[in-house]
């Protein structure tokens, strides 16, 4: 029964585990109730007490008159603008934090790279000269948290976007004004009997994923920067293998790491682990789930169990002490779960709660101590542990591959810059770049999807860039670790095997694609690739997308100019017209395009195609793979392993294939 739900053996095992005792997960729940097939596809309105309306008749009309096309573009505009709501939350609590740090009311954090915090003052027009650090970051954080409220003119990150693109957006009118601006202006709009066209409530939902992907998660990417350090490359392990048997397990599971990292702090603590040692325990085992993982997993090499599909299947394990949540992603199911179990739920944010879950309140002034408060809960409670069944499946990555890293990297720490990751393009070296971003999705196999598209993707010398679930999912099959060159195209192997990366970096957790926003922003300014994030042969993927968040950073990169590829049926198919207008309309408006294609080989080849057009349009040789893969460092390792294995072969005669 499990056979075609997951292709991660962990989640597997522990399916089988849950099926036997009856256990209810997302997998068995998907099974037992399909999606309503009018809501799936945007035809249900349920913006006002008239209805629910549900258009399934040709022609037919809500109570007000609202046809198809307003209903599936009302629905729409509302994922996006609440995907957009919560990554600028969750930015605006970044900025929170970071002010309270400055005025030293959080005394638990600081200002830990002082480069970012001077790159940012700049964008944000806060002037630094002869100035405090804690001086500027006030200033910092009160100028971002004016982006949130500002009412006219436009958000300052739009300038860290090509000239070109910055106009693209003014004359189609969706410059974003203010980050919350947008998002109410798109929930008033879809208000019954206001805005009934389609095309300008898609619009305004393009205007508000703006304000999300160059303002709230731009923001809270850098503040995070700012104040726990900018992610260099370390090594990590993932999958449920890295819990431990006879270590107190600790679960942090959400998505904000301002609480992550005081918990790990205190799990560091050497009285916290004498504590521990004196319940029975060997230790403190933190490990991470989802986007919090992703923050330490980043910047402190901290272990991921698992993605969203895997926080239920966690919890059977019987390992886990406590799983602590803060927000988004976290299910409901958890709390009943856990009571099936040993293990603690505790939520933290004022704005998650969860029934029958532990509340512990977090406060950024008395941080350690609540984080502390929280690790002896779980210490406490080691003893109560019964039967465990830990998977033994553990792998390693390689992560922590922030824009600035990515810079330094290709272009060695004399000449930092784009300009070889460019010219590998223009060369043909590399076909292109992807980001395959999101979520999982019980409606399509664990996994599977995001694993088959950036296989292929790299097999084409397509360098790929993950964030969020996605790349917690393809480092559990090895495809994050450099040895994962050798599943690469022949261009695409020798850079990673000259510059020593994975031919997949992951660039963080899923506000973090504002990474590649900025990456595609300096390759496009670099020269030699257009002037436009538009003109760069490139793609976006979400392969397992669910959630709100996931369609207005899909939509964000659309309105950067990106064609952007959702492995799933369409959400608003029940309107060929709107279907067709997020697609080709957008592409005539903002030159980048949003399709659904839940066909995987197609959407690779569309994907391939739309690179190599790409290309031609700017004049670049046609993409040949048998021009690369001869490189010295191939010949290097083939003589290394001939040599191994006792062959007799010289370096400079070595088998080239
Ligand atoms: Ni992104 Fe992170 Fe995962 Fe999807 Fe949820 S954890 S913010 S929304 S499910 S990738």
């Amino acid at each position: 029964m499990t056979n075609n739900k997951t292709i991660d053996p962990t989640i597997k095992a522990m399916l089988e585990i849950s099926e036997a005792e009856g256990i209810s997960t997302a997998f068995s729940r998907a099974e037992a109730m399909k999606p309503c097939p009018i809501g799936h596809k945007g035809a249900c309105c349920g913006n006002c007490s008239m209805g629910p309306c549900r258009l399934v008749k040709e022609g037919q009309t809500g109570i007000c008159g609202a046809t198809i096309e307003t209903v599936a573009a009302r629905n729409f505009a509302r994922m996006i603008a609440a995907g957009a709501s919560a990554h600028s939350d969750h930015g605006r609590d970044m900025a929170l934090t970071l002010l309270a740090a400055a005025e030293g009311e959080a005394p638990d954090y600081t200002v830990r790279d002082v480069n970012k915090l001077l790159e940012v003052a700049e964008l944000l027009d806060v002037p630094t000269k002869d100035r405090e650090t804690m001086e500027i970051a006030k200033d910092v954080a009160e100028s971002a948290l004016a982006q949130f409220g500002q009412q006219k003119g436009e958000i300052l990150y739009l300038k860290r976007a090509p000239k070109k693109r910055q106009e693209v957006w003014r004359r189609a009118g969706i410059a974003p004004r203010g980050i919350d601006r947008e998002v109410v202006e798109v929930m008033h709009r879809t208000h019954v009997g206001n805005d009934q066209w389609y095309e300008s409530i898609l619009m305004a939902g393009l205007r508000a994923a703006l304000s999300d992907g160059w303002g709230g998660s731009m923001l809270s990417t850098d503040i995070t920067d700012i104040l726990f350090g900018s992610p260099v490359p370390l090594t990590a392990k993932v999958n449920m293998g890295a819990l431990s048997e006879d270590e107190v397990n600790i679960v942090v599971h959400g998505h904000e790491p301002v609480l992550s990292e005081m918990i790990l702090v205190a799990v560091n603590d050497p009285e916290m682990i004498e504590y521990a040692k004196s319940k029975g325990a060997n230790g403190i085992n933190l490990t991470g789930i989802c986007c919090t993982a992703n923050e330490t997993l980043m910047r402190q090499g901290v272990p991921t169990i698992g993605n969203f599909l895997s926080q239920e299947l966690a919890i059977v394990t019987g390992a886990i002490e406590l799983m602590i949540v803060d927000i988004q992603c976290i299910m409901q199911a958890l709390a009943p779960l856990s009571d099936q179990f040993h293990t603690i739920l505790v939520t933290t944010s004022p704005k998650a709660h969860i029934e029958g879950a532990t509340h512990v309140e977090f406060d950024e002034h008395r941080a350690l101590e609540i984080a502390k408060e929280i690790v002896k809960m779980g210490i406490d409670n080691f003893p109560n542990r019964k039967e465990t069944r830990i998977p033994k499946e553990v792998n390693q990555l390689v992560a922590g591959f922030s824009h600035e890293y990515i810079n330094y990297a290709l272009g060695g720490f004399y000449r930092g810059s784009f300009r070889p990751l460019n010219d590998a393009v223009v060369q043909g070296r590399l076909r292109g770049v992807a980001g395959v971003v999101g979520c999982n999705n019980p409606r399509t196999c664990h996994d599977a999807s995001h694993e088959y598209i950036t296989r292929e993707l790299i097999k084409n010398d397509v360098l790929v860039v993950m964030t969020g679930c996605g790349a917690i999912a393809c480092a559990k099959y090895g495809l994050l670790s450099p040895e994962a060159a050798q599943y690469a195209g022949p261009g695409l192997r020798e850079i990673c095997e000259a510059v020593g990366i994975p031919p997949v970096l992951h660039v963080g957790s899923c506000v973090d694609n504002t990474r590649i926003l900025t990456t595609l922003s300096q390759m496009a300014t670099e020269g030699g690739l257009g002037e436009d994030i538009a003109d760069i042969p490139g793609v976006g993927f979400a392969p397992e997308w669910m959630s709100e968040k996931a369609i207005s950073i899909g939509c964000y990169f659309v309105g950067s100019g990106v064609y952007t590829i959702f492995c799933s049926e369409s959400p608003v198919a029940n309107s060929p017209v709107v279907d067709r207008f997020i697609s080709e309309g957008w592409e005539e408006q903002v030159g980048g395009k949003l399709e659904f294609i839940p066909d995987l080989e197609e959407a690779v080849r569309k994907a391939l195609e739309h690179i190599d057009r790409k290309r031609a349009a700017l004049g670049l040789v046609e993409y040949d793979p048998t021009r690369f893969g001869q490189s010295g460092d191939r010949l290097m390792l083939q003589f290394l392993e001939a040599l191994e294995a006792g062959q007799p072969v010289s370096l400079y005669s070595a088998r080239i294939p």
